[in-house]
């Protein structure tokens, strides 16, 4: 740690955020320090809690007249370390955590006008309160925050039908890296002033600026909902049933997910009370979401329909469809504990991917190939988002190998999978964050507007540019 951090930064810190808003026991930093792989280790000389957005500035503005670097955090439940403070403790750590108000719900307009620490599950549950639906629906939503949803640009599960964080934000309030606050909390549908500045913001995970307050488009709240857990043959059979579901009616697939049969495995081995509600376990499932604002929209006739059709040209083995709310979650646990489970499971790398709907089948059985003939024994789990193209191709050590044998793989397993991303086409970062393999005039520009706003690189430094 540097000496003048100790000496005068403290009490400077002190001096804005007051008792409660500054932690320097490592005790009480420790758990800020560390993601929630795991994976990535952080030290820092102390987490500041502003109460409130000219709190932040504050202290923005004091980090930058010292050269101190800040790494915003929100929850905390980042898969890729982009909230983690690097090893060697010069790094402040801003937790916007204190900042959980909920400005403004308007019913009328559809939006809300909520601050970034309020976790995205109470930003749910506002707009519902109010009649509305927030949209965006991850697992980590409980913990999750908005600010950190918004750098993210987080996808989820309904991203096919409502797009991912960032076509969700109408207005931000940001501090900016020199501790201006940039108020542009607008609520406009239309609004081509120059820049769309708030899109430089969401998914730069807090690269150049921290987003304290956010304007969010909400949806009608669906009337109906029918979720069902199917058992396919195949990959592309996933694929061809997510296809007739769309074609029957696009406005009603609120999700579509695919899941491995070793990944459900996984879950049914390693989460408490989880059972598989079907006779046989699969190759692959799907989970099928249709939900629709209408009241007389027939949703139930429509999910047997399109699943009839599809056993009957040998795309469906087998289905479940859910008869109450209570079933309806715990379908839905199946898909969300996937992470918790390959947690469980042992070591695991990561591949946050997307390719063009279309190619996910090959992804799927390519990269599987790929993995397989690379480390004989391991556990390709893959899942997500087979509705936006969007996979999370993990990969879980073999059962006999030790875990960190395993991670000194990463490299060559991500390569492996990189490899027929790029070759369908894909992105290797999809709805986590951080990643950047394009160079040229991408990262020319991007390296540009990061040094015309964050000239002194204080804001979360080492993060997305490389
Ligand atoms: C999900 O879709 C999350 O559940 C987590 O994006 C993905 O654990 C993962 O790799
Ligand atoms: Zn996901």
């Amino acid at each position: 740690m540097l000496d003048h951090t100790a000496d005068t930064l403290l009490p400077a810190l002190h001096a804005i955020v007051g008792d409660r808003g500054l932690l320097t026991d490592p005790a009480d930093t420790a758990p800020y320090c560390e993601d929630w792989r795991r994976l990535y280790h952080g030290r820092t000389p102390a987490v500041v809690r502003p109460g409130g957005t000219e709190e932040v500035a504050a202290v923005v503005r004091l980090c930058a007249a010292r050269g101190v670097p800040v790494v915003p955090q929100g929850g905390n439940t980042s898969m890729v370390g982009g909230a983690t403070p690097s090893g060697d403790g010069t790094q402040v750590v801003l937790s916007l955590s204190r900042m959980t108000r909920i400005r403004a719900v308007d019913p009328l307009d559809r939006t809300l006008t909520i601050e970034a620490g309020a976790p995205w599950k109470a930003a749910q549950d506002a707009a519902a309160a109010a009649g509305c639906l927030l949209p965006l629906s991850i697992g980590s939503e409980g913990t999750a925050q908005v600010g950190g949803i918004l750098s993210a640009n987080a996808g989820g599960n309904n991203t096919l039908r409502y797009g991912n964080a960032r076509d969700l934000v109408l207005g931000l309030e940001v501090v900016l890296p020199d501790g201006q606050v940039w108020n542009g909390l607008r609520s406009l549908r239309k609004d081509n002033t120059g820049y769309a500045l708030r899109h430089l913001f969401v998914g730069a995970e807090g690269t150049l600026g921290i987003i304290t307050a956010a304007v969010l488009k909400l949806a009608p709240q669906p009337r109906e909902v029918e979720v069902a857990l199917v058992a396919v043959p195949s990959p592309e059979a996933a694929s061809a049933v997510c296809r007739r579901f769309l074609a029957h009616d696009p406005a009603a697939v609120q999700a579509f997910e695919y899941m491995s049969g070793p990944g459900l495995d996984l879950v049914l081995r390693h989460i408490p009370g989880a059972a598989l509600p079907l006779g046989a376990p699969a190759p692959h499932y799907v989970l099928v979401e249709l939900a629709t604002p209408r009241p007389d929209a027939g949703l139930r006739d429509a999910m047997e329909s399109v699943l009839e059709a599809a056993m009957a040209d040998d795309l469906v083995l087998d289905a479940v469809l859910a008869e109450s709310d209570a079933q309806r979650a715990a379908l839905w646990r199946l898909r969300e504990e996937h992470s918790e489970s390959q947690k469980r499971a042992g070591a695991n790398v990561k591949n946050d991917v997307s390719v063009p709907t279309s190619r996910v089948p090959e992804l799927i059985v390519r990269a599987t190939a790929a993995c397989e003939a690379l480390i004989p024994g391991i556990r390709a789990v893959p899942f997500g988002h087979l509705g936006d193209g969007n996979i999370h191709f993990n990969l879980v050590r073999p059962e006999d190998w030790a875990d960190d044998a395993f991670l000194a793989r990463s490299a060559d397993i991500m390569e492996a999978v990189n490899a027929v991303v790029a070759e369908l086409g894909g992105s290797f970062s999809a709805e986590h964050g951080v990643g950047l393999l394009r160079g040229g005039a991408e990262l020319d520009t991007m390296r540009r507007i990061k040094a015309a706003l964050d000239p002194l690189g204080i804001m979360n430094p080492g993060k997305l540019l490389p």
